[in-house]
């Protein structure tokens, strides 16, 4: 079996930028405020949130025999986009959860080769499970205001992965909360979906919007829209947090800048043909929407009430 200081290093070599131990379960707490946060329909018309909500925040129902989840974070942060842009920055790099479920995987064949009875399953936002709370319980970062993982290091420009592992390693202590008194997050949001619980309303978030719901706008939703200028996902509760100032540029080759849909103009999204969506989606997180919900998004930044 390899030891946390040899599987620490491993991972740091292959482009982990930070990673940490935590045993196998989330507290009660967890569990009961996903809970309440679906009852008050927060969750819009997510569906998929509604199932396996037990294994969420038990990881040994995902894996048989799970004892430790190591948690890792890698940067995305890589350069300023254009003010004006209309997308958000996870949009220009290659899909995050094809690059760290590599690094996992990776990460299992080392461990593996010295404990041919280890068994591992790797998620990156591919199953029911609560990736931030993990982390944070991991020692990672703590769960801001805005509810994301945020870390010293890299504020919380990072995605999140999970390997779940049938071993029992010597865990992290949880980071503490850092946010203090600093609510920027919740005063800039341009739609009041951030809220006083650390939690998210999805139906009033930007990126919910214009990603995860797949039919027409109502009226409201579309001035929602309007007033953010956003066609695909949003970092406004990001851009504004004080622990995103200083981060360092990403080092990881798949999330330097893949194209250049950050610089397009209005104009030029309107001109884009559907050949051209299509081309410009493949390996990149744009694939969660269809050309209909491209053009839907669009139409509302013109929208007139
Ligand atoms: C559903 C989802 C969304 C939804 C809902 C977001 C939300 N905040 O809930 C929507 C579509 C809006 C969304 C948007 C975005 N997402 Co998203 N999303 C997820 C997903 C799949 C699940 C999150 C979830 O369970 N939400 C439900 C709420 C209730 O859970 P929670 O926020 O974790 O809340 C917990 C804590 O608040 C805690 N808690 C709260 N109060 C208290 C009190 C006590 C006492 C205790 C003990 C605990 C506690 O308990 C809750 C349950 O564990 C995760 C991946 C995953 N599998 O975890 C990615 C994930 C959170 N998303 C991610 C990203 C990058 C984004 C965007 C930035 C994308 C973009 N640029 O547009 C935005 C950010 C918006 C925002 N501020 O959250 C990353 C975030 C990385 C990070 N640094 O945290 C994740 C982790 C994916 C990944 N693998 O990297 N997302």
């Amino acid at each position: 079996m390899r030891s946390r200081e040899e599987i620490i290093s491993y991972a740091r070599e292959s482009g982990i930028d930070l990673i940490g131990f935590t045993d196998a379960r989330l507290t009660y707490e967890n569990l009961s405020v996903f809970k309440h946060w679906l009852d008050s329909g927060r969750a819009g018309e997510m569906g998929w949130l509604h199932r396996n909500i037990e294994k969420r925040f038990d990881p040994r129902l995902i894996l048989d025999g799970a004892r430790t989840v190591i948690c890792i974070a890698i940067n995305y942060f890589s350069s300023l986009d254009p003010p004006s842009s209309h997308v958000s920055r996870y949009v220009r790099s290659h899909d995050y959860h094809a690059v760290l479920k590599d690094k996992l995987n990776k990460l299992y064949i080392f461990m593996k080769e010295a404990d041919s009875g280890l068994v591992a399953r790797p998620f990156v936002d591919s199953a029911p499970i609560a990736e931030k709370a993990l982390a944070q319980k991991a020692g990672l970062g703590w769960q801001g205001k805005n509810s994301l993982l945020i870390t010293q290091e890299f504020g919380s420009w990072v995605f999140l992965g999970e390997l779940v592992i049938n071993r029992e390693y010597p865990v992290d202590n949880p980071c503490p909360d850092r946010c203090g008194t600093c609510r920027a997050c919740i005063d800039a949001c341009p739609s009041g979906a951030i809220k006083e619980d650390r939690t998210v309303d999805a139906r009033l978030c930007i990126s919910y919007l214009t990603i995860e719901l797949k039919r027409a706008f109502t009226d409201l939703e579309k001035g929602m829209i309007k007033k953010s200028r956003m066609i695909f996902g949003c970092d406004v509760c990001q851009e504004v947090c004080p622990w995103n100032r200083n981060t360092p540029c990403t080092k990881e080759p798949g999330f330097i800048k893949q194209h250049d849909l950050s610089n397009y103009t209005i104009e030029k999204l309107h001109s884009l043909i559907h050949e051209e969506f299509y081309r410009l989606r493949r390996h990149s997180v744009l694939d969660r929407v269809s050309y209909e919900q491209f053009t839907r998004n669009l139409a509302a930044l013109d929208w007139h009430s």
